[in-house]
């Protein structure tokens, strides 16, 4: 790792990007951290900013090397459901900004990347209970088919090139500092803030829909985490299962009653009710405690109150 890192997050105004290069700059200086998204954003007014496209290498290389960029978080993504209404452009976008990046490892031009996976690259076959680090994974999504190629890929590069690539398996996750990004589990986010707004909340999920979900800063803990373990620790270069707290909307709105006695819940499935049937309900996320002494620090309960505290003020 160089002394001085210089860090390039991609797809820095998302849902994790937002809370991410806040956290990166905190611990790196904002000047070393370069945040960057397809379009402008108001990020631009917090540190270095750059307005480009993962999936045009060229334009990505000159930022990379205008910057003295050493390390990259590639977070841009079409998620599950968005990349179900643009098939073509959600397995585009998702493979070909991993290989752009990929690329620049492979050059040595960088030296270390972070790529998230999720457990979308698990099928409705898989073993819901538990769902082990290695097991049947036939995902049904186009999301999901893109980040099981992408964790083969990752794999291969490392072994074939030496290419120090990490990634975890990201579980739904759920913060307040930014909207989610349209996945399956984004109504894990929007129901806090109607529930504040109108007290009342129609889920597109049924109620005993039980999903691995992780509050944003045990997210956030993991990605830096994984990024700054030795390298020998790394011992998984597909994606690390990762495991916060698994809950269903049912479990959840009851948390929420115990701050809004008289919120209310309604169901009204949607097309993300078979996604969401097609991913496990809990993950087993042990190689990562042994590797790199992965733990998280967020139950339901101390989320939900995290959450209806930050969003209230
Ligand atoms: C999605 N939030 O719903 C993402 C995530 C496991 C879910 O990959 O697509």
């Amino acid at each position: 790792m160089h002394t001085k890192d210089k860090i390039l997050v991609i797809g820095s105004s998302g849902q994790i990007g937002t809370e991410l290069v806040h956290k990166l700059r905190d611990i790196y200086g904002v000047d070393n951290v370069i945040a960057s998204d397809i379009k402008a954003s108001n990020q631009a007014k917090e540190g270095p900013f750059e307005v480009a496209n993962v999936m045009d290498a060229h334009q990505l290389g000159e930022v990379v090397t205008r910057h003295n960029v050493n390390q990259v978080y590639l977070l841009a993504a079409l998620l599950s459901a968005t990349a179900e209404k643009m098939p073509k452009l959600g397995w585009e976008l998702n493979m070909q900004g991993l290989f752009n990046v990929l690329d620049l490892a492979k050059e040595k031009i960088i030296d270390r990347i972070y790529w998230p996976s999720s457990i979308a690259v698990f099928g409705p076959n898989t073993p819901r209970e538990n769902t082990p680090q290695y097991t049947i994974m036939e995902p049904s999504t186009v999301y999901g088919i893109s980040k099981q190629a992408g964790e083969r890929w990752c794999e291969y590069y490392f072994h074939k090139y030496n290419v120090d690539v990490r990634s975890l398996r990201y579980p739904g996750l759920i913060g307040w500092q930014s909207a989610p990004g349209g996945g399956t589990t984004d109504y894990a986010v929007h129901i806090f803030h109607e529930a504040l707004r109108t007290g009342t909340y129609e889920c597109f999920l049924s109620e005993n829909t039980t999903l691995p979900m992780m509050y944003m800063p045990d997210a956030i803990k993991a990605t830096i985490e994984i990024m700054q373990a030795d390298a020998d620790k790394v011992k998984i270069r597909s994606s690390y299962n990762l495991a916060g707290v698994s809950f269903s909307p049912k479990e959840i709105a009851e948390e929420i009653k115990k701050h809004i006695p008289d919120f209310s819940i309604s169901y009204k499935p949607d097309s993300r009710q078979q996604i969401a049937d097609s991913w496990p309900q809990s993950i087993d996320a042990s190689e990562a405690s042994k590797d790199w002494g992965w733990k998280p620090d967020y139950d339901l309960k101390r989320m939900t109150d995290d959450m209806m505290q930050n969003l209230k003020k």
